[in-house]
């Protein structure tokens, strides 16, 4: 660790620091957040870039006493860092310890937890209206980047806040990127903005000049009243924020320490909702990572020399259920033109680059738009073409009221595609896909299908562009099963479960990810001498009732499994269908995941702790078949 910041135990510490020292500083934590992120995985790209602002707004600002709301919070490293988590910094997104995320459980300068975007803006105004009404006098300063700042969320926070007219600092870090180049009608905005500095010197002179035409330019600039609000859309950058009821400043260089210092010290004795334009370069410092901003926005662990992935081995790894929905779909897309791709700035993240080369015509990123990217599609589904709207299951939970309003209730056929459903690993609590059954099945019209393995995911994506209405099909992170692939999708029939393995003893009723270990833990049984049915549900809507209630009937010992909340999701929907027939003597144990936030570690490790894994059905199954003829209680 550098010698400057081995002294740094507080932002305290760096207020007595010069700028020489700072930028050293700067430097001490870029190396410690490279061999970091090298090692655990993480947001590198991001974090990299917001250093020096991060520095900067310790510096000026009092904190805890004044309030930095992160956005996102996935480039708060440096922050973290410098508020009493250096030495826990190599334990970044590892079980047990510290969050890649703020989290107020940790630390009194995380002041507003966060993980999804776009956000910080209403909580700090939010904050604001508290200071108020306390009689508080600090200052509120929200950071957000340019990708967040396109998110509905975040303008319905910019129109409250210009309209309140309270002490509100906005940071906009503007990098030109959100995970892939930035998109949006804002975006080209703050891009002529960037450019400002030709524009700025552009209107000086013009006023200049004009001022100086002995009399047309004494004439003129009278008229300029009447054509300055064009002028100004043209000319001063800001021109929109300010219209909005901003102070606009900026564009600022982000990584030159001295200025943004001094900069903020001004904008700290400035009042009313300020703006606070931040140019900075996503990856500073780290080579690979400037250029290759998507590649280290979030990063698996990698060698720092060649920036390459670590480790490997020689085994080649099964296709990711990301890269198999993205091939199949490219496939489907050939095949019928009317199929067309959305992604709300994750076309990477959710395996569409293909289909946004071969088709792109067909694809569309809104940006971090996820309501929008809904509405969008039922706009597509009305008009006769099949929209694939590619999302994290996490995300779409923003678009709840979009799915139901806009697309279940005109029943439009409108094919949900929830990458990263269940346990997503080190992102932790906030990433985690696992409410979407629950949420999804509980409206109508709408179809919910997990598939078991990468290849019944190709042809469940068949099935959903065949299907009338409103489809979901969720599917986890990471690689496949490894299973062969058939060579052409085919569709499967609607809520028609599939029986995998037959037995006597009890059944197991699995979805999704859980199918193969059901099927381990039935292998397992069948070591003992105790031979287990497992069924395959694929649907969690509509539920194969035929297959379920003759299970039922014949085993009357039953164990359900899910990478989903047990609130409202497949073991629940399996325990309303016998309860509403009558079953009352089955014995049925639901094992999903309880009713708490689950924090960050890998998924198999989540896996185990949820007791969904191998062992776990195993121990449930031993003890629902050594329980003898009593009746257990209705879920567990
Ligand atoms: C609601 C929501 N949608 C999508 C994401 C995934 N995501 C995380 S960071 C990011 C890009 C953010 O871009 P920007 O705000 O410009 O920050 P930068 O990484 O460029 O610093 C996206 C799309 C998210 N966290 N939340």
């Amino acid at each position: 660790m550098g010698n400057t910041l081995a002294g740094i135990n507080d932002p305290k510490d760096i207020r007595r620091l010069d700028i020489p020292s700072l930028i050293s500083l700067a430097q001490d934590i870029r190396e410690l957040i490279i061999t970091t992120v090298s090692r655990t995985g993480g947001h590198l790209a991001s974090s990299l870039g917001a250093v020096e602002l991060t520095l900067a707004l310790h510096y000026v600002f009092d904190t805890p006493r004044d309030k930095i709301v992160w956005d996102v919070g996935h480039q708060a490293y440096a922050h973290k860092i410098i508020t009493g988590r250096r030495d826990a910094f190599p334990t970044l997104r590892q079980q047990g310890g510290i969050s890649g995320f703020p989290k107020r459980e940790e630390s009194v300068y995380d002041v507003f937890n966060v993980g999804h975007s776009s956000t910080s803006i209403s909580a700090a105004t939010g904050m604001a209206e508290a200071r108020r009404l306390k009689g508080e006098k600090h200052k509120i300063i929200a950071v957000i980047g340019d990708g967040s700042m396109s998110a509905g969320m975040a303008l319905e926070g910019l129109n409250w806040a210009g309209d309140r007219k309270e002490d509100l600092i906005i940071i906009l870090n503007d990098n030109e990127m959100s995970i892939s180049p930035n998109v949006g009608a804002l975006s080209s905005y703050l891009n002529r903005i960037m450019t400002g500095e030709t524009v700025t010197r552009l209107r000086a002179d013009l006023k200049t000049f004009l001022s100086n035409i002995p009399s047309i330019g004494g004439h003129m600039l009278k008229f300029t009243r009447q054509f300055e609000e064009a002028l100004k859309s043209f000319l001063l950058p800001g021109a929109l924020f300010e219209d909005l009821g901003f102070t606009y400043v900026g564009p600022l260089q982000g990584h030159r320490l001295d200025r943004l210092i001094k900069n903020l010290h001004n904008i700290r004795q400035m009042t009313g909702p300020i703006l606070v334009h931040v140019l900075t370069k996503k990856g500073k410092g780290y080579r690979h990572a400037e250029e290759k901003p998507l590649r280290f926005h979030g990063t698996s662990s990698f060698c720092i020399e060649t920036g390459r992935p670590a480790g490997g081995g020689n085994r080649p790894a099964a296709i990711t259920y990301t890269g198999m929905f993205g091939e199949t779909l490219v496939r489907l897309g050939r095949e019928d033109s009317r199929i067309v791709a959305i992604t709300a700035a994750m076309c990477n993240g959710t395996g569409l680059d293909e289909f946004s080369r071969a088709y792109p015509d067909r694809f569309f990123d809104v940006g971090i738009a996820e309501q929008h990217s809904v509405t969008f599609a039922a706009g597509l589904a009305v008009e006769g073409l099949i929209p694939v709207v590619a999302i994290y299951s996490t995300f779409l939970q923003r678009a709840y009221d979009q799915i139901i309003h806009d697309v279940c209730l005109q029943n439009l056929h409108v094919v949900f595609c929830l990458d990263r459903g269940g346990f997503v690993g080190d992102d932790g609590a906030t990433h985690h896909g696992v409410f979407d059954l629950s949420y999804l099945r509980a409206i109508p019209n709408m179809v919910v299908m997990a598939p078991k393995d990468e290849n019944e995911l190709q042809h469940m994506l068949k099935t959903a562009v065949e299907a009338g209405g409103p489809v979901a099909v969720r599917y986890p992170r990471g690689n496949g099963q490894g299973v062969s692939l058939d060579c052409e999708p085919h569709a499967l029939p609607l809520g028609r479960g599939e029986i995998l393995r037959e037995g006597d003893a009890l059944a197991i009723i699995a979805i999704g990810a859980t199918v193969y270990p059901a099927l381990a833990a039935a292998e397992e049984l069948r070591k003992e001498g105790l031979a287990v049915r497992v069924i395959n549900a694929r649907f969690v809507k509509p539920l194969d009732r035929e297959l379920i209630l003759a299970t039922a009937a014949k085993f009357k010992k039953l164990i359900t499994v899910e990478e989903n909340v047990r609130m409202g999701g497949f073991g629940g929907a399996i325990m309303e269908l016998l309860a509403e027939e009558g079953m009352s003597d089955v014995r049925i144990r639901v094992l999903g995941i309880p009713d708490v936030f689950v924090e960050h570690a890998t998924q198999q490790e989540l896996r185990r702790q949820a007791g969904i894994d191998r062992d776990h059905i195993l121990a449930a199954a031993r003890e629902l078949i050594s329980a003898g003829g009593q009746r257990a209680p209705a879920a567990c």
